[in-house]
């Protein structure tokens, strides 16, 4: 007999620190929940790896570390729950992910010395996302939103950079959203596009990331 299971979606939301993809991720997934729809939220990096509990000393300022050997240990963080998920993907459950390649590489390239196609590099091969939201928020409000500052990279000039490196990515699959909306509002909003992309990539091959 052959398999007819549908697959689920991969789904990317990206943005500048403290734009609310963190916030959007969790309502996202208890949304499709409530609507009967598998859905399950990933966040990079994620810092329970042994390799995340690097990042995680690298961005809380306790390590410092060489650019393109930080780069690799976050594209590392990526690949090491490559096969999970593309394992959770062929299982039919779609993936709401906080951040992807896509912070990799304009975050690195951010630092100016580190050539941009150099970033790309190791991303690629990775799952590809059906759907990429970038939420955009004026840097003037990002900074004004609780807890800004804290981390490496969390200050004005920095982000201005990164925000700016995002525009390199505006493809077919890439979308921009208003991330100044009523946080229900964007929700709501967020959520009907992600139900469309379930619905036209249930029987469509995962694909491998080209940057
Ligand atoms: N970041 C995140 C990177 O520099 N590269 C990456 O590949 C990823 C996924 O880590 F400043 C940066 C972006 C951000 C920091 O992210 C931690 P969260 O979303 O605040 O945990």
């Amino acid at each position: 007999m052959t398999k007819t299971a549908m697959r689920g979606a991969l789904i990317v939301l990206e943005g500048c620190d403290r734009s609310g993809k963190t916030t959007q991720s969790s309502k996202l997934v208890e949304a499709l929940n409530n609507l009967k729809i598998p859905a399950k939220k990933i966040s990079f990096p994620d810092r329970s790896t042994p390799i995340g509990s690097i990042i995680n000393d690298y961005l809380s300022k306790k390590i410092d570390l060489p650019d393109k050997s930080v780069h690799l240990l976050f594209s590392a963080n990526r690949w090491e729950l490559e096969p999970e998920i593309r394992k959770q993907i062929e299982a039919g459950v779609t993936l709401i992910v906080d951040r992807y390649s896509y912070s990799g590489v304009v975050f690195t390239s951010a630092k100016q010395s580190i050539d941009f196609e150099w970033c790309c590099g190791p991303e690629n091969g990775l799952p590809k996302p059906d759907l990429v939201m970038f939420l955009k928020l004026p840097i003037s409000d990002i900074i004004k939103r609780s807890g800004f500052g804290d981390e490496r990279y969390e200050n004005i000039e920095f982000q201005n950079k990164v925000d700016k490196n995002y525009e390199k990515f505006k493809t077919d699959n890439f979308i921009e959203v208003d991330a100044a909306q009523d946080i229900s509002v964007l929700t709501k909003n967020l959520l009907e596009q992600v139900v469309k992309t379930i619905d036209s990539v249930k029987n469509q091959k995962l694909d491998k990331l080209v940057l």
